[in-house]
């Protein structure tokens, strides 16, 4: 039997021992799932609904346990934490009303009725990293089960907790045995199990581009359908007629939530030259002022990094030569501390601007203008989110329109929503989770001709 050690990132201190599931285990598992997909399609839709209904209930009543259990694993600030169970609960809910609205067409034909349906795939594998591990597995098991599929789902090795809590919360609020099955384990073992066994209908893969790309590669060989949220490299692009003050108020917050590791993370900020200085100058206090320290305060803003291996990784990234306008602050002793840090790099290709650092690391770049702007937010091969500081609505669109990347805000810094799509362009990416088509990306199309 092989185990793993789930560690605090915040104390080093071992917090359990996790067993990890093997590939014989693994096998196992997805042949149960495909064995409880039999039954799990046939139960009325309202029924379907009501026991996700009540899956999102459990997660509810046991919000706080749950939130506890990520700040412990994953070093997440206690408010953010809290946010991602109520997260898994509200796409719960939001799923409990697919069942009853997955509707087809009806298509007008000569010579007999023509009908659409949207079928379940069967088993649905879902592997999910380390960053967000609450909600990035719910965004994939919630409208999958309840577009009648039944799914296997893998954590990231080194934060299981929370999944493993989810997997019982199902059971308890009386999803059939089968149905949603968490297998802690590892990814070249678990995950592989899922793009090779033919069972698994699709996989749902977020994590780095890398491994994405291997992911893609494998279910190539099956034809297995595939939804892909990996990197991203985002701009936060302020115009000189936004209001500068909120803009640089609030950059920090764009790029060092959840310490930067958010694939999301506005980690290029790209000001136009007018008010480079400016803007600069505003920055310095509103990154000294993030609050970082222990997650269990509730006035902590940004905790600690997931692992030791992690925070050698974003160090990599300041090199003797990098200019470091200015960093914030990080608390003494034990934990995988890194502080927010600001940086003004040379060229557009140096590495800090082109790799995704997921860190709390941000590069801050000055252009001349809108069509400048949009040359360099789109220099890049990701695609995922970003944010247009401007008080011109018209501007606000174009550059809108001008960037290749699947969420982005204007005068803001949100990215998700459980009722609206998230996904990416370009490396960032494929398919689209949440919104008003979550479930369709769980289900073939079929057509049938009926002659009258
Ligand atoms: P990865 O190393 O890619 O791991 C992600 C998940 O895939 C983990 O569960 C991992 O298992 C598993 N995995 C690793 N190799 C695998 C393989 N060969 N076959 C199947 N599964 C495999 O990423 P990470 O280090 O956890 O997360 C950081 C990266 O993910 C960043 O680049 C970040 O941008 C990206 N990310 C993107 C998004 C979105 S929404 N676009 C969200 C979060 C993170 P182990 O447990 O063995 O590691």
């Amino acid at each position: 039997m092989t185990t793993t050690q789930v560690v605090n990132p915040a104390t080093e201190e071992v917090v359990t021992t996790v067993e990890l599931v093997s590939a014989a285990e693994t096998d196992a598992a997805i042949e149960r799932a495909q064995r409880a997909a039999v039954g799990w399609r046939e139960i009325a839709p309202g029924d379907r609904a009501r026991l996700l209904r009540r899956f999102a209930e459990a997660v509810d009543a046991n919000l706080e346990q749950l939130a506890q259990l990520e700040v412990a694993n994953a070093g997440h600030t206690i408010g953010n934490a809290r946010w991602e169970a109520g997260n898994v609960r509200d796409v719960l809910h939001f799923a409990a009303g697919i069942p009853e609205r997955l509707l087809g067409n009806q298509i007008p034909v000569a010579g007999g009725v023509d009908i659409t349906f949207h079928e379940p795939l069967g088993v649905v594998g879902v592997i999910v990293p380390w960053n967000f591990p609450m909600p990035i597995a719910a965004w994939g098991f919630g409208p999958a089960l309840a577009a009648g599929n039944t799914v296997v789902l893998k954590p990231a090795e080194l934060t299981p907790l929370t999944a493993i809590r989810l997997g019982q919360l199902a059971l308890e609020a009386g999803v059939p045995e089968g149905v949603f099955q968490v297998l802690p384990g590892k990814g070249s073992v678990v995950g592989q199990r899922f793009v090779t066994h033919p069972a698994v209908r699709k996989v749902v893969f977020t994590g780095s581009t890398e491994v994405g790309k291997e992911i893609m590669a494998g279910c190539a060989r099956q034809v297995k359908r595939v939804t892909l949220e990996l990197g991203g490299k985002s701009a936060n692009i302020v115009f000189a007629d936004a209001d500068l003050e909120r803009a640089a108020a609030t950059a920090p917050y764009g790029v060092f939530d959840n310490a930067g590791q958010d694939c999301c993370a506005r980690s290029r900020i790209l000001v136009q030259r007018s008010v480079f200085d400016r803007f600069l100058e505003l920055l310095e206090p509103a990154v000294r002022g993030v609050r970082v320290g222990d997650p269990e305060d509730e006035s902590t803003e940004m905790g600690p990094l997931i692992s030791a291996a992690h925070r050698a990784r974003v160090a990599s990234f300041i090199e003797p030569s990098t200019k470091v306008a200015f960093t914030g602050t990080q608390p003494d002793g034990p934990g995988f501390w890194y502080p927010p840090t600001v940086v003004l790099p040379d060229a557009p290709s140096d590495r800090v601007l082109t790799e995704e650092v997921f860190g709390p690391v941000v590069a801050v770049v000055p252009f001349e203008d809108e069509a400048d702007a949009v040359r360099i937010a789109n220099y890049t091969e990701y695609g995922l989110s970003g944010s247009i500081w401007t008080n011109d609505v018209g501007r606000a669109l174009r550059v809108s329109r001008g960037v290749e990347a699947g969420n982005l805000s204007v005068n803001s810094h949100s990215s998700v929503r459980y009722w609206t799509p998230f996904g990416g362009f370009k490396q960032s990416g494929l398919g689209r989770e949440l919104g008003p088509d979550a479930a369709l990306a769980f289900t073939e199309t079929k057509n049938v001709f009926i002659a009258t």
